[in-house]
């Protein structure tokens, strides 16, 4: 007889067969944050403030309330971030399917080693789903450019100069397609957002969240660890806040993978 599908992964994760990667990015008052350009507004960072500490105020206990933007840290974005998706999903409304889903990794890390505007294109993709067999409707593409070695540091992280912020991203083009052909159901990447540094002069303006949230899908940021993952074959759950009519949300992401 068969054994149980769920049987069957808690013993592999005992085993070690299934391992368990934290796609996550430490939260703190020292997490970078995104930077728009004037004349826009800004999201505020992290930031934790202390209740009681074992002392007068709570003898026993230690906790703390906290404050932050929806979109800082390694966070998930939904269709309602962006004007072309404000009649669909808020964060909370997210099905958990599209949350648990397989997930694909590209690797161009060495490319934007080169050149931090790189642009990844709808080429690049489709080349890489045919040497990879194609993905499964409703998988996850993640995107590696090593920008998480500088996760650490406002500064490296957003690598900005009079200029503007000058972090790797995707071609107008590829995030169209991404969104209205593609069989992905969202974009993870490792920078500050989905959208390329210099993005907002692209046409349209930061077409990732234009067409993706627009198409109803979803982004993912701030990634960490995507060099451990294969490119196919990993299991992507991410689990955002179920904030009610939030736009996004800090998450949790991990990836379950098998030990070749
Ligand atoms: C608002 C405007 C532009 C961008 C963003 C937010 C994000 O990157 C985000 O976190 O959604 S580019
Ligand atoms: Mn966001």
């Amino acid at each position: 007889m068969e054994m149980s599908v769920l049987r069957s992964l808690v013993e592999a994760l005992s085993e070690g067969r299934v391992r368990v990667i934290d796609l996550t990015q430490p939260l703190s008052e020292a997490t970078p944050v995104l930077q728009l350009p004037p004349p826009f507004a800004n999201t505020p960072g992290w930031k934790t403030h202390l209740i009681s500490e074992y002392d007068e105020r709570g003898p026993a206990w230690y906790w703390n309330w906290f404050e932050g933007g929806e979109h800082v840290g390694t966070h998930f974005d939904a269709p309602n971030h962006w004007i072309t998706g404000r009649d669909r999903e808020d964060v909370a409304s997210v099905p958990l399917p599209r949350l648990i889903a397989p997930a694909m990794v590209i690797d161009r890390s060495a490319e934007a080693a080169r050149d931090p505007d790189y642009l990844l294109t709808r080429e690049e993709v489709e080349a890489f789903l045919g040497e990879h067999g194609g993905a499964r409707p409703g998988s996850w593409l993640l995107y590696r450019t090593g920008w998480d070695a500088r996760a650490h540091h406002q500064a490296l992280f957003l690598n900005a100069d009079a200029a503007g912020s000058h972090t790797p991203g995707v071609t107008p083009d590829c995030a169209r397609w991404l969104a209205e052909e593609s069989p992905f159901v969202g974009l993870g990447v490792e920078t500050v957002g989905t959208d390329a540094g210099v993005a907002h002069a692209f046409d349209p303006p930061f077409p990732c969240h234009a067409y993706l949230l627009g198409a109803g899908k979803y982004g993912l940021t701030q990634l960490a660890n995507l060099a451990l993952l294969p490119p196919t074959g990993a299991l992507l759950i991410v689990l955002p806040l179920k904030l009610v009519r939030g736009s996004g949300s800090p998450c949790r992401a991990v990836a379950l993978v098998e030990s070749g």
